[in-house]
């Protein structure tokens, strides 16, 4: 039985008091979206308080990285985890609101995470097969829930924002991309000498991880200034089926075993801007590991909506403690 959350108060992420000893419980659901890993905070949170899920993304970040830290990093979690934590949407329509997380800080969206969530909460019996929507810090995201484990998000506006982007890798010599929102920022190139396989990762994230650096130290963002923290390069498919194949860096160096949600969504809207891809057309994106995500887009108001369709399943129920004394408490120093 999980002892009932002690409101929080002050700026870090307080411990409770559990019988005789000082503990912290924190339930969570694991399950991996197309390889990718999803932990859902479902009981123990912080309360984030009222206001949209931009403002409550904000609070997470300046007052419980604690919290952060606690869930997603070392020694109870690890870099590749992206944390996701439920919370009461605002907009009344939604059946749940959700803020993603990883090992350096908040994200503004997460498309396996979203897939994550969907699955979970039919898990959690809070939703059945059909058409439901998701609150995010970037906007609401519908999804289609097929009763089992299959879940297709329609996801924000997405758009390119630059293209053809030069950048001067350290060690690697010039790189063009372009740059494109999906939910998040990305530099997506397809013109590179890299082999995209699982024996080649320490290289081309080395490589993605100089690139992030050169964007950054080169002054280019994303058209609301922020950080292109996302990096994206493709090339052939292994798969007969597929159109693509891709490796995704993340924000802590990490590589996305998924295809990306956002990462396809930017995709899209780059083959959209270039006449690529007509819309509701399937465009079939693999990623370094070999699993796959369907994805189109449909116009609105001439906006690109991508939709990106994959499997999730559940991995773990479990209970996250950190007991008081433990020097790594609240996760890895951050
Ligand atoms: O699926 O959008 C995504 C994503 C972002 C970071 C890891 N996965």
């Amino acid at each position: 039985m999980i002892a009932a959350v002690a409101p929080l108060s002050g700026t870090s992420f307080d411990f409770f008091a559990d019988g005789d000893r000082l503990v912290r419980k924190i339930r969570v659901i694991d399950s991996h979206t197309e390889g990718e890993p999803t932990r859902v905070v479902v009981e123990g949170g912080p309360d984030l308080g009222d206001g949209s899920l931009a403002e409550r993304r904000m609070r997470l970040q300046e007052k419980f990285d604690d919290f952060r830290r606690t869930v997603v990093t070392e020694p109870r979690g690890n870099d590749v985890l992206v944390g996701a934590l439920l919370v009461p949407p605002a907009d009344p329509e939604c059946a749940a609101g959700a803020i993603f997380f990883n090992n350096v800080g908040v994200l503004n969206m997460c498309g396996h995470g979203a897939i994550g969530v969907a699955r979970t909460l039919a898990h959690l019996k809070r939703i059945k097969a059909g058409t439901h929507r998701l609150e995010t810090p970037v906007g609401v995201v519908a999804f289609d829930y097929d009763g089992a484990h299959r879940v297709s998000i329609e996801n924000v506006p997405s758009y390119r924002h630059r293209k053809d982007v030069a950048v001067d890798v350290p060690g690697y010599g010039p790189v063009r991309g372009d740059v494109a929102w999906g939910g998040n920022w990305f530099f997506l190139v397809g013109d590179h000498r890299e082999s995209l396989t699982l024996r080649n990762v320490d290289r081309l994230t080395d490589f993605t991880w100089k690139m992030r650096a050169a964007l950054e130290g080169a002054g280019i963002t994303g058209s609301d200034g922020g950080v292109i923290d996302h990096i994206e390069l493709f090339g052939p498919p292994h798969s007969p089926v597929a159109h693509s194949r891709n490796f995704v860096l993340c924000p802590g160096k990490a590589y996305d075993r998924s295809p990306c949600g956002t990462g396809t969504s930017a995709k899209l809207a780059c083959l959209h801007a270039d006449r690529k891809l007509q819309p509701g057309v399937v465009w079939k994106q693999e990623s370094i590991v070999g699993s796959l995500f369907e994805a189109s887009y449909r116009l609105v108001d001439g906006q690109c909506i991508p939709r990106v369709t994959g499997s999730a399943y559940i991995t773990a129920e479990a209970t996250l403690l950190s007991h008081r004394d433990d020097p790594f408490a609240k996760g890895f120093p951050g």
